[in-house]
């Protein structure tokens, strides 16, 4: 494992709301810039460089052609256009923030993170903040949105299309993820779990064990096992009373410190190499509250100190 902490942060927008059941997500970069985000960094001591949003069509101008896949033509279509935005940003050395958006984004930034790691021989590990496991296929998803089914089509189950996406299959190995924060699981993502050993730090266990102690164990096995770490944090995996501006709040979610502390521990590591925020919706916020406490959990993850 080296250490890749790189200086030139590029931030890459994907305002997209085709992979949610509420409306709203598409402002969610939107929100973390007006929230401040490239001057907190820059407070940091990096280089921002804003690429700008991705362009996504409006739900307006689409039609539903499959209810069990809702807007996978368009989620295809801009998930290859940030998949090949992401793979340039690492080629070039400099560390990819991208700002969602559904969690639909992570589709497109992990396959451009594979393709990066696969031209390089880099193994990839990627650590999932969540309430949600997003391991949901066109077979067992009781919505039809393509944002519980990130995490499966990574790893190379669910639908052809989706799982061939930037023509690598998998992109992932089960054995390199770390999901934390889960609380809201399907009966059918259960099983997919169960079968691909996903190691799974469910809100239970945080409580039982301390998010410390599951950092340092989840850390310690990913500098040992992997060349290149991904974090892919969905907002929703954050309690509800601190971020309501989420699609899918369920209570019981990780507190304001035990948020903070995963992203120190990561910054301590120095061994991240890309990071993703997921699900920040202005319309079912407070005065933009969620995006700027994400946008603190950013700085935190990426070297903001108490001291
Ligand atoms: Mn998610």
């Amino acid at each position: 494992m080296k250490k890749i902490q790189r200086e030139i942060v590029s931030i890459i927008g994907f305002p997209m709301d085709l992979g949610a059941g509420r409306r709203g997500v598409d402002m969610g970069p939107s929100a973390l810039r007006i929230a401040g985000l490239q001057s907190k960094l820059e407070n940091l001591g990096y280089d921002v460089n804003d690429t700008g949003d991705v362009k996504i069509e409006i739900m307006e101008r689409q039609k539903v052609q499959n209810l069990k896949l809702k807007f996978l033509n368009e989620i295809l279509k801009t998930s290859v256009s940030l998949a090949s935005k992401v793979e340039k940003v690492l080629d070039k050395g400099n560390f990819p923030l991208c700002l969602g958006g559904d969690h639909s984004m992570a589709l497109g930034t992990i396959a451009g993170i594979s393709a990066h790691c696969k031209k390089n021989k880099l193994r990839l590990g990627v650590i999932w903040i969540d309430a949600h496991t997003d391991m949901n296929t066109e077979e067992t998803t009781p919505s039809g949105n393509i944002h519980g089914m990130p995490l499966a089509a990574s790893l190379g189950i669910g639908n052809d299309k989706l799982v061939n996406l930037y023509g690598i299959n998998p992109k992932l190995k089960p054995e390199n993820c770390a999901l934390i924060g889960i609380r809201s699981v399907d009966t059918a993502e259960k099983m997919n779990i169960k079968k691909l050993k996903i190691p799974v730090s469910t809100m239970a266990d945080i409580d039982k064990v301390g998010i410390y102690r599951i950092m340092v164990k989840t850390l310690k096995h990913f500098k040992e096992s992997v060349d290149h770490i991904h974090v892919s944090f969905d907002v929703d995996s954050v309690d509800p009373s601190l971020a309501p501006g989420v699609g899918t709040p369920i209570p019981g979610g990780l507190s304001y410190r035990e948020a903070h502390l995963i992203m120190e521990s990561i910054a301590e590591c120095g061994c991240m190499s890309s990071l993703e925020v997921a699900e920040v919706n202005p319309i079912l916020d407070h005065k933009n509250k969620t995006a700027i406490f994400t946008t603190d959990l950013i700085a935190s993850s990426m070297g903001q100190r108490i001291l």
